[in-house]
């Protein structure tokens, strides 16, 4: 990467994130929702951002299935390709808050590393971890898209929580749906955590 990236330097812009946010009410931020399968990540994302947007907030939304279907239709579900996979994210969703907005991004990212790198690359106070801890044995009950039974069988390799490892957050700034209560009860807990500490002007 040293190599390719050899003769390339870096263009100062006029325009700051923060003047292109200030044209709408956000702080440009990235709410990172990780979780298992199933566990509700989609879900509470969709909810959050349908409530900010009714608010006037300017939003966009990264989902893992959707974004493995363009960006990313090259990579699967080894570790190297979910490494990729997240870093690819990673970065796309710091170009979305440097056009100013408010960027959900909803993928298993089950590495505790990839998360970290995400953190870093978007900068203090602009990445919100958000562990969407739904426990394996009540997302493999619901299995809403009958994966876990495949996985279960042998048909899906490197499934995550049966042969592939997810590495829960040690520090997220917020835990949802550890507890049973609805995705409509979660989005309000987020949306109102977003409001307490000052990422909703
Ligand atoms: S990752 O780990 O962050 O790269 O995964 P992500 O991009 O979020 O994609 C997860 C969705 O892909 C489907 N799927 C699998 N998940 C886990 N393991 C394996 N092997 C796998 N194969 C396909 C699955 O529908 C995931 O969707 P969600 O919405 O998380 O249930």
């Amino acid at each position: 990467s040293l190599r390719r990236a050899s003769n390339v330097h870096w263009q100062a812009l006029e325009v700051s994130k923060e003047a292109r946010a200030g044209i709408k009410r956000q702080k440009p931020a990235v709410l990172w929702f990780t979780g298992l399968s199933g566990a509700g990540k989609s879900t509470i994302a969709n909810l959050v951002e349908k409530k900010l947007l009714s608010l006037g907030y300017h939003t966009t939304l990264l989902d893992g299935d959707n974004v493995r279907h363009g960006l990313n239709k090259d990579l699967g579900f080894s570790d190297a390709d979910r490494v990729e996979n997240i870093r690819r994210v990673a970065e796309v969703s710091k170009l979305m808050t440097e056009a100013g907005l408010i960027t959900l991004v909803s993928f298993i990212s089950p590495f505790r590393a990839e998360r970290q790198m995400a953190r870093e690359l978007l900068g203090a106070g602009e990445f919100v971890e958000i562990h969407v801890a739904t426990p394996l044995a009540v997302a493999e009950a619901r299995d809403v898209k009958g994966l876990y039974k495949k996985a279960r069988a042998g048909e899906i390799p490197n499934f995550t929580g049966i042969d592939s490892p997810y590495e829960a957050p040690e520090h997220p700034e917020i835990v949802v749906a550890a507890s049973g209560e609805t995705p409509e009860a979660e989005a309000e807990r987020i949306f109102k955590w977003l409001f307490d500490n000052g990422y909703l002007p």
